[in-house]
């Protein structure tokens, strides 16, 4: 059917962005290294949830320059864009209303980020996607992934209340006031019920008829299949699917990570992607002045040289 998949099954590639408070601590709380991927140092380090919050003081953004990212991804070859509008610490990149640990209201950059970015990819042509973290929410009383912090504790009372009062209406937000946006990235749905998957598919769908809604919405409900992360199928699969993919061992910047992959690696996964009928979702993942790593720019410089000499412009 000529349907809303079209455009997301020509274009293949997309950049993703991890970009938030925990950038800033590059893998470190108090001089110690935290093991595991960069934006999970919360729940890794196990930090008090106000001590969290205090991340917030320090994010000027001075290096930033979303009009860079969104140019880098368009000389890249990449096609849309995925951005961590809230991940699972629960800070939003986006003025909200509803809950203000957000950047506009909490830090001293003061400025919707998510506004700015939009407006970028606009500019370049590109399609936009937002990444939200719809069951974990690790500052919210009762949300999904609480488990370490008794008085933050997920409960059932406590999911709903989260989902009326914090993620549905902060998804509402993000799909009613920044324009046509082409799809919502849903990510670890953990224990929600299929009716709770839906009430955030249908309120997608409600705002953006068009929108595609990726399959971590939970349930089985949403567009497409999202491949395990770094994980490529083996075999051509009869269904959309994507396949996020990190360029070391983390999605946020974490300074002690030099596994690399190599430019010539990816771009075989590019294509392998392509070729299984799949998208292939890289990721950067800015420092926390909002600079992207050099090696993230340098390699996607060979990817994009490659994409200009051997793909339709
Ligand atoms: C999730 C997040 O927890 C992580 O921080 C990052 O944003 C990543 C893109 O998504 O992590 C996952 C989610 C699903 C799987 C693995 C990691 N999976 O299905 O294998």
């Amino acid at each position: 059917s000529t349907d809303k998949m079209e455009w997301w099954r020509n274009d293949r590639f997309g950049m993703f962005i991890h970009f938030g408070l925990y950038s800033q601590c590059e893998g470190y709380w108090k001089d110690e290294s935290i093991g595991g991927i960069g934006e999970w140092i919360f729940k890794h380090a196990k930090i008090p949830v106000d001590e969290y919050k205090e991340l917030a003081n320090t994010f000027t953004c001075e290096n930033m320059d979303v009009d860079a990212w969104a140019k880098l991804a368009k000389e890249s070859g990449m096609k849309y864009v995925v951005i961590t509008t809230k991940h699972h610490d629960g800070f939003a990149l986006f003025h909200s209303k509803v809950n203000d640990f957000n950047v506009v209201d909490a830090t001293p950059y003061s400025k919707d980020i998510i506004a700015e970015f939009v407006e970028a990819c606009r500019k370049y042509d590109l399609k936009i996607g937002f990444y939200y973290s719809q069951y974990q929410d690790w500052s919210y009383q009762g949300a999904g992934g609480n488990n370490w912090d008794k008085p933050y504790a997920w409960s059932k009372e406590g999911f709903k209340n989260y989902m009326d009062e914090k993620a549905l209406p902060q998804v509402r937000e993000l799909l009613t006031n920044y324009g046509k946006i082409d799809m919502i990235w849903f990510d670890t749905p953990g224990k929600m019920k299929k009716e709770e998957s839906e009430a955030f598919l249908n309120l997608a769908k409600d705002v953006q008829p068009k929108i595609i809604v990726s399959g971590r919405v939970g349930n089985d409900v949403g567009d497409y299949v999202q491949m395990e992360d770094n994980d490529l199928p083996k075999r051509r699969p009869d269904f959309d699917w994507e396949a996020p993919v990190t360029m070391n061992h983390t999605w946020a910047y974490k300074r002690d990570d030099h596994h690399w992959k190599s430019a010539g690696y990816m771009l075989w996964q590019l294509t392998y992607s392509a070729a299984m009928g799949g998208n292939y979702l890289l990721n950067i993942g800015p420092k926390g002045d909002g600079s992207v790593p050099q090696e993230s720019v340098n390699r996607l410089k060979v990817i994009g040289d490659w994409m200009k000499v051997n793909s339709e412009v």
